[in-house]
């Protein structure tokens, strides 16, 4: 297993449509077993692929409050198959944009169709925090983020701030930030 590092905006990585997923070989696997690890020591309850920078349509998750009860979720080539007309705010984050915080609608229930790790397919109904991060998390295999879903104004004002927070580091994410504005 390995610690693997999370990419942020403005990394323009983020906004690429992953792959789907061919095989389900040893290297999905290990990229699966990297992901959780990441994942939990962020703390977060989901995490896309792409966020390590690996575009592939493979995400985790666990919503599971305690350390002791965890249950781990891998969902291979995910997509939302039907999505309720009701829906429902939750006050999202991402670890892509740490530390910023905004409400977002979405749909109240989802069905998501996905492969587990032994290739069987799957189709079930999420609702609650499960559908508010899964949507979120297919959303990062296409390559948007929550602050799409936001107000235009809102969504500068972050993005603004992520590039240049990214300049006056003057680290690897300067340079995207750089390539942002060229
Ligand atoms: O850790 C996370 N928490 C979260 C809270 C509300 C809605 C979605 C999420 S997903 C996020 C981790 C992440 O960035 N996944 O892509
Ligand atoms: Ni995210």
């Amino acid at each position: 297993m390995a610690l693997r590092e999370i990419i942020i905006l403005p990394d323009k990585r983020l906004r690429l449509v992953s792959e789907p997923v061919k095989r389900i070989d040893a290297g999905v696997h290990k990229l699966v077993q990297d992901m959780f690890e990441t994942m939990y020591a962020a703390p977060g309850i989901g995490l896309a692929g792409i966020q390590i920078g690996v575009a592939k349509r493979v995400v985790v998750m666990d919503l599971s409050k305690k350390e002791e009860d965890h249950k781990p979720l891998v969902f291979i080539n995910p997509e939302i198959t039907w999505t309720s007309d009701e829906k429902t705010t939750y006050e999202e984050g991402c670890l892509s944009i740490p530390e910023y915080y905004e409400e977002v609608e979405r749909p109240e229930r989802v069905k998501v169709k996905y492969l587990d790790l032994d290739g069987k397919a799957h189709e079930i109904e999420a609702k609650g925090l499960f559908a508010t991060c899964i949507q979120h998390e297919v959303d990062h295999t296409n390559g948007v983020l929550f602050i799409d879903h936001i107000s235009k104004l809102k969504r500068d004002r972050v993005t603004k701030k992520f590039i240049k927070a990214a300049k006056t580091a003057g680290n690897k994410t300067a340079r995207t930030a750089k390539q942002v504005e060229a």
